[in-house]
C-alpha cells in the first residue's frame, strides 16, 4: 500500500476536529463497515464525527440488521460548514446523490479502492489493489496508532468479508488475510458475524430468489448468464429491494459463465420504467466495469452495477455485444 497517500490521508484526519462520513449509494457490506470503522477510529482519536446516509436508503439490506448502525443519520448537521466530508467506498461523487454533500467549497477526503476512482476530493487515498475499503481504513487505523477494539474490527471485518466474497473472489490476498487474522485477534466473533450475516433470512427472500431461479437465461456464445425480476415478482412475493442482495452470485456460479447478470425492477425510488443492473465476472479476460461505465455506471472488474431505460431485450443484446467485444 503506498506510505506516502497514507500518511498524508492520517495527517488530513488527525488535523480536523469534526467530520461527517459517508458512502455510496445502496451500500455494501464494505461501504457500511468502513463507514462504522472509520467512525470508531476518529471517536478514538476524540474527533467528532457523524455517520450519513440519504433517507432514501433506508431499510439497508436485510444481512446488515446486527450492525450498529442507529447512530447513521439521514439528517445533514446544521453544522456541515465545519466539517470535513470523509467519502468511503465511493468510486465517483456521482454516487452520492445529496448535491450539499458537494459543494459549498467543503474541504473532501476520498478513501477507496475502486480503481476508476475519479479522484474528486481534495486528498484521495486511493488504493486499488487493496481489497476492500475497509482493508484501507484498518492501515489508517494503523498509522493513526489507534487499538483497535471489537466496535471497530467487527465492522472492519465485515468489509473486508464481503467485498472478497467471503474470502473467494480474486481480490482475495494474502495481505486481506493478514488484515483479517488481526481484526480477529481484535476480537471479532468470527461465527457469529456470519450466522447475523447469512442465517435467519426471511422467508420471503427465498421465495424472491425462486422467481428469479425459474428465470434463468443462457447466452452460450458470450457465456451470459441472466436473469430478471420485475415489479410484480417483489409485490407478490412481498419483497423490497435489499431482498435482492446476493441473487446475482447464483448466476455467476453457472457452469460456463463469463458474466452472471442480475437485471432488476427499482421500487423505491419511483423510477418504474427502469432496471438495475449488477454484473459478476468470472472469466479474466471480462472487465465488468468497463460494461458498467459504458451505462452510466461503475464498480470493480468483476462486480460492477448501472441503470438502465433499455426494454429487458434491448439490453441483453446491447450487454451480448459488449461482452462479446471483450471475449
Ligand atoms: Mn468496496
Amino acid at each position: 500500500m503506498g506510505a506516502d497517500g497514507l500518511a498524508q490521508m492520517a495527517d488530513e484526519l488527525r488535523g480536523a476536529d469534526k467530520f461527517l462520513l459517508t458512502t455510496h449509494l445502496n451500500p455494501d457490506g464494505d461501504a457500511l463497515g468502513s463507514l462504522l470503522g472509520m467512525h470508531g477510529v476518529l471517536r478514538a482519536l476524540g474527533k467528532d464525527a457523524v455517520m450519513f446516509l440519504a433517507a432514501d436508503q433506508f431499510p439497508l439490506p436485510e444481512e446488515f440488521h446486527a450492525m450498529p448502525l442507529e447512530e447513521v443519520s439521514s439528517d445533514i448537521p446544521s453544522d456541515i460548514g465545519e466539517r470535513v466530508v470523509v467519502f468511503l467506498d465511493c468510486g465517483n461523487i456521482d454516487r452520492m446523490p445529496v448535491e450539499e454533500l458537494k459543494t459549498g467549497g467543503r474541504r473532501i477526503l476520498d478513501i477507496d479502492h475502486h480503481h476508476d476512482n475519479t479522484r474528486f476530493g481534495d486528498v484521495n487515498l486511493v488504493v486499488a489493489d487493496a481489497s476492500s475499503t475497509a482493508e484501507i481504513v484498518f492501515h489508517l487505523a494503523e498509522a493513526l496508532d489507534v487499538a483497535l477494539d471489537v466496535a471497530i474490527a467487527e465492522p472492519l471485518y465485515i468489509g473486508l468479508m464481503t467485498d472478497t466474497g467471503r474470502f473467494m473472489y480474486e481480490n482475495t490476498s494474502p495481505e486481506s488475510h493478514r488484515v483479517a487474522a488481526r481484526l480477529v485477534e481484535a476480537g471479532v466473533d468470527v461465527p457469529k458475524v456470519y450466522r447475523d450475516m447469512f442465517e435467519g433470512l426471511p422467508a420471503r427472500r427465498l421465495l424472491l430468489l425462486g422467481r428469479a431461479l425459474t428465470r434463468l437465461q443462457r447466452y452460450e456464445d458470450v457465456g451470459l448468464t441472466l436473469t430478471n425480476l420485475e415489479l410484480a415478482d417483489f409485490r407478490e412475493t412481498e419483497t423490497v429491494e435489499a431482498d435482492a442482495e446476493g441473487v446475482v452470485d447464483y448466476f455467476r456460479a453457472v457452469e460456463n459463465t463469463a458474466v452472471g447478470a442480475l437485471v432488476r425492477a427499482r421500487l423505491t425510488d419511483g423510477d418504474e420504467s427502469s432496471y438495475k443492473v449488477s454484473l459478476r465476472a468470472t472469466d479474466d479476460r471480462v472487465d465488468v466495469s468497463i460494461i458498467a461505465r459504458e451505462f452510466g455506471g461503475g464498480g470493480h472488474r468483476q462486480a460492477a452495477g448501472f441503470f438502465t431505460e433499455l426494454s429487458l431485450d434491448q439490453f441483453v443484446e446491447q450487454l451480448r455485444t459488449h461482452i462479446g467485444a471483450q471475449l
